[in-house]
């Protein structure tokens, strides 16, 4: 709402009719609400923000096909602590809601608290600090996702929902496999870190429909993603034909 009121104050400037015109869903919602990018409406970098996002959003057909291949997040260089925010690398840009945090693991250099071991890659990962904006959008929409988790029992089953543009729902998957060794999972530290065993979830839509996810735990948000890998056709893996055989043998 933060962005909102700014908005507003502008008396219908050229940034509030921006927003009008795009369409009306979760990337809509993502600008008008999230504190972060609120920040960055505040300056002259919005209106080129605001005009990339309206173009990708409104010309589907040109956005698609312009992802080769695969890119990664992987939260490495982001600070202990700092909010993910907007990660570009390649033509499609992955926008984390505000309370997407980086964290980095108490063993490596620059961390402090971050109780894990093992991540895909060294030496952060990202969690939630609270449930106020938890979306992960991708612009343009993209066809497959997948991320690598770790999760304390309390949290599990992960629930993680891909949404269209629209903000229908276009396919599902469930992670329940127990992250913690204080939870029963069968590992240890690097050498320390209670969040220890790693999954992975994954996400196909064909025809480019993901342009948002939603990740929501059981009972608390006690577990941290890594990797989160985006492509607009399925990673070819080394000896399998089909992206539902990939889960857990690819990597
Ligand atoms: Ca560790
Ligand atoms: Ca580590
Ligand atoms: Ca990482």
């Amino acid at each position: 709402m933060i962005l909102c009121d700014r908005v507003g104050s502008q008396s219908g400037g050229l940034s509030y009719r921006l927003i009008q015109l795009m369409p009306v869903g979760p990337l809509r919602d993502f600008i008008i609400n999230n504190p972060a990018k609120g920040k960055i409406m505040r300056h002259w970098k919005s209106m080129a923000l605001l005009f990339v996002f309206t173009a990708l959003v409104s010309w589907p057909m040109l956005a698609a096909g312009q992802v080769q291949g695969c890119n990664t997040v992987t939260f490495e260089g982001i600070g202990d602590y700092e909010a993910v925010g907007a990660v570009t690398d390649g033509p499609v840009s992955v926008l984390f809601g505000g309370s997407w945090t980086a964290i980095i693991d108490s063993d490596a250099p620059g961390g402090s608290d971050g109780d894990f071991a093992h991540e895909p890659s060294e030496s952060t990962i990202a969690f939630l600090s609270d449930q106020a904006s938890t979306t992960i959008f991708f612009v343009p929409a993209v066809s497959y996702v997948d991320f690598w988790y770790t999760a304390s029992p309390q949290s599990l089953p992960l629930t993680v929902t891909a949404f269209d543009i629209g903000g229908v729902e276009v396919v599902q998957d469930i992670g329940s496999t127990v992250g913690t060794s204080s939870g029963g999972a069968d590992c240890t530290g690097d050498p320390n870190g209670d969040f220890c065993l790693w999954d992975t979830i994954v996400l196909y839509s064909p025809g480019n429909l993901i342009a948002s996810i939603q990740i929501v735990g059981a009972s608390t948000f006690d577990f941290g993603i890594d990797d989160v890998r985006y492509c607009n056709e399925p990673p070819v893996a080394n000896d399998t034909t089909t992206w539902g055989t990939l889960k857990g043998s690819y990597r």
